[in-house]
């Protein structure tokens, strides 16, 4: 990556640390609903998702990706819009390529191999990068969407995050092998990755993205890294975890790490800091006040996209929602 590169890639990080911090606040003040932070992950994320392509490859991830997604091209608005219950805001616009973040657990993988297949049939020459948590790596939908994506030698590459917990599940837990040798028993080949480090992320990421482009079938990456906030803003890791782990964490935080190396190389500096702060501040205030401007749903919107023509038990049961309404 040259220096420009790089920086544009921290900036996105920070953009994401401090997207982190206001939507946790918000969602104290009763403004945001449940929030998941990528703090502590932000170079497994960006240096992945920097490998894309994003007028030609997609992007599947689950549901702690947000600087990815707004890499691929999800406004910021709309991203802050949908933790506020907008619900028109969650479509994704149509010349972005990504598939809807996935709350459940692994349910993206499948989808996400159907879409490389897709890609490999029409001939498009895209990659499909999918992200999961080690957690989703027990779920059976991770065993069977790299089984089929080996035997169709799609253009996938499976980026696991491993950061250390599931909720309150360990690693350790998790798995009693390593992450990255799944890729063996599947036919396609698997890397571990030191998942704070922006250069190595992304350098495995687009060796990976070149071979599914090459037609050379699908990679696994394991990013080991750390979640260093809550699970989401229902959870209180203090419940669970020693907090020297996280002090651990903080020593080799990956924002830290590219701001040093940029100051190594005379690129980077605390007024540099400071203004890009200021900005990204300003930035984020503003994707606020218009994602408020989108329309509140009504309490029946959860039953328009699921028939095009209900049946009556299910119309039945929307006119006795809304009745609850009227009186
Ligand atoms: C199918 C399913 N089972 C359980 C849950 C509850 N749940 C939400 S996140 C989570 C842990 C996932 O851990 P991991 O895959 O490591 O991802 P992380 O949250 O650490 O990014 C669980 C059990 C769910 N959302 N979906
Ligand atoms: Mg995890």
């Amino acid at each position: 990556m040259s220096d420009e590169e790089t920086a544009a890639a921290l900036r996105l990080m920070m953009l994401s640390r401090a997207v982190d911090e206001w939507a946790v606040k918000l969602q104290r003040m009763g403004r945001l609903g449940t929030y998941g932070p990528v703090q502590g992950q932000e170079a497994s994320v960006v240096g992945s998702s920097w490998a894309l392509d994003t007028r030609v490859d997609w992007l599947a991830p689950a549901y702690r990706e947000q600087p990815a997604m707004l890499r691929h091209g999800m406004p910021l608005e709309k991203l802050l819009a949908v933790y506020m219950g907008k619900l028109t805001a969650g479509r994704i616009p149509d010349d972005v390529r990504m598939l809807p973040r996935n709350q459940s657990v692994g349910a993206q993988l499948p989808h996400a191999v159907g879409l490389a297949w897709a890609q490999k049939l029409r001939r498009t020459g895209a990659a499909v990068m999918v992200f999961l948590g080690e957690g989703a790596s027990s779920e059976g939908d991770f065993h069977e969407s790299c089984n089929l994506a080996g035997v169709l030698h799609a253009p996938i590459v499976f980026v696991i995050q491993n950061n250390s917990w599931a909720i309150s599940t360990p690693s350790s837990m998790q798995t009693a092998g390593a992450l990255w040798t799944r890729g063996a028993g599947y036919g396609f080949p698997g890397f571990v990755v030191d998942g704070n480090d922006l250069f190595a992320v992304y350098e495995t990421a687009r060796a990976a993205v070149r071979r599914a482009r090459a037609g050379e079938g699908p990679t696994l990456m394991e990013n080991r890294t750390y979640r260093m906030g809550m699970h989401n803003t229902t959870d209180n890791p203090k419940a669970y975890r020693d907090p020297t782990e996280v002090e651990a964490a903080t020593a080799v935080d990956p924002i830290r790490r590219v701001q040093l190396y940029l100051e190594a190389r005379g690129a980077w500096s605390v007024d540099i800091e400071r203004a890009w702060t200021e900005q990204i501040e300003a930035e984020i205030r503003a994707a606020m006040e218009r994602a408020a401007t989108y329309p509140a749903p009504k309490p029946d919107d959860v039953f328009d996209h699921i028939y095009a023509n209900p049946p009556a038990r299910v119309a039945g049961q929307r006119r006795q929602l809304m009745k609850r309404f009227e009186s």
